[in-house]
């Protein structure tokens, strides 16, 4: 796959994406990532890339002309069927669909934004998709494009290990995960759940699967009504908020 990043911080990209699991990727040639700044286009003895809004107010806009031509010049070394994706709180929203999505194409180029943002005519002229990462405001596009390669990078061939791999299907279902734990099994007098020291795999299967259930119910209900429960999941989540409301009650009475 085929990454081209366009950003007026082109080293801030280059040296992040060296580490973890998207560094690995990069060394083993399962993917390839380009920055360009369009300060490179510019064409003013200042290298100017930002102009003051027409309209008035505050803030500085990106310039068409050398993002423009940043973008182009970009374009010729994608492959057919790459799409140019632009960053910008206007955009939908990112999730797990979209990067799967964008993890079947055979590249993309992602437009990060610093100051107010683009030149609306920039965004029609160029953009095949515009994407945002939430309700939050960062300073700029660069972070927002590290979080969209790693989400996409994870999930191409042979970029995670098997075992990885494997439980990363299972976020695929729509669940938060249970909780984990590591050795000691004491600490300051909190004790590991029992069920997960005795070794009956059976029952940790199921205590995991009540846990997972569980705390989506309680943190995150809207993941819930998208996906349909099994009898066996029902069950396991009417413990679950049996035993909650149990707990509540008992803190009611003290
Ligand atoms: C304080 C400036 N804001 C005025 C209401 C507008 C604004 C302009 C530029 C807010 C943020 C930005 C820079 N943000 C991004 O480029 C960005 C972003 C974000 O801020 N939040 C979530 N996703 C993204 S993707 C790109």
């Amino acid at each position: 796959m085929k990454i081209h990043i366009i950003s007026l911080f082109p080293e801030l990209i280059r040296d992040a994406s060296r580490y973890g699991v998207g560094g690995r990727a990069l060394e083993k040639g399962l993917v390839s990532l380009e920055c360009t700044s369009p300060r490179d286009y510019a064409t003013d003895a200042y290298q100017t890339v930002d102009d003051r809004p027409y309209g008035g107010g505050p803030g500085m806009v990106l310039k068409v002309e050398p993002m423009t031509e940043a973008i182009e010049a970009a374009r010729d070394g994608l492959p057919a069927g790459s799409r140019v994706v632009f960053l910008s709180p206007q955009g939908r929203i990112f999730n797990q669909d979209v990067a799967r999505e964008m993890a079947d194409l055979p590249g993309f180029m992602l437009v990060a934004g610093r100051y107010e943002g683009f030149d609306e005519r920039l965004i029609e002229r160029q953009a095949d998709d515009e994407l945002s990462l939430g309700d939050f405001v960062v300073s700029g596009g660069e972070t927002a494009a590290l979080v969209v390669v790693d989400a996409v990078v994870r999930l191409l061939p042979g970029v995670l290990g098997d075992a990885e791999s494997a439980a990363q299907d299972s976020f695929s279902d729509q669940l938060l995960d249970y909780p984990h734990y590591t050795r000691p099994e004491v600490v300051d007098g909190m004790e590991v759940p029992s069920v997960l020291v005795q070794g009956n795999h059976e029952a940790i299967r199921r205590w995991r699967l009540k846990q997972a259930l569980g705390r989506t119910w309680s943190r995150r209900p809207e993941l819930l009504e998208q996906r349909q429960l099994t009898k066996d999941e029902q069950i396991l989540l009417q413990e679950y908020v049996a035993e909650f409301k149990a707990q509540a009650d008992e803190a009611d009475t003290q």
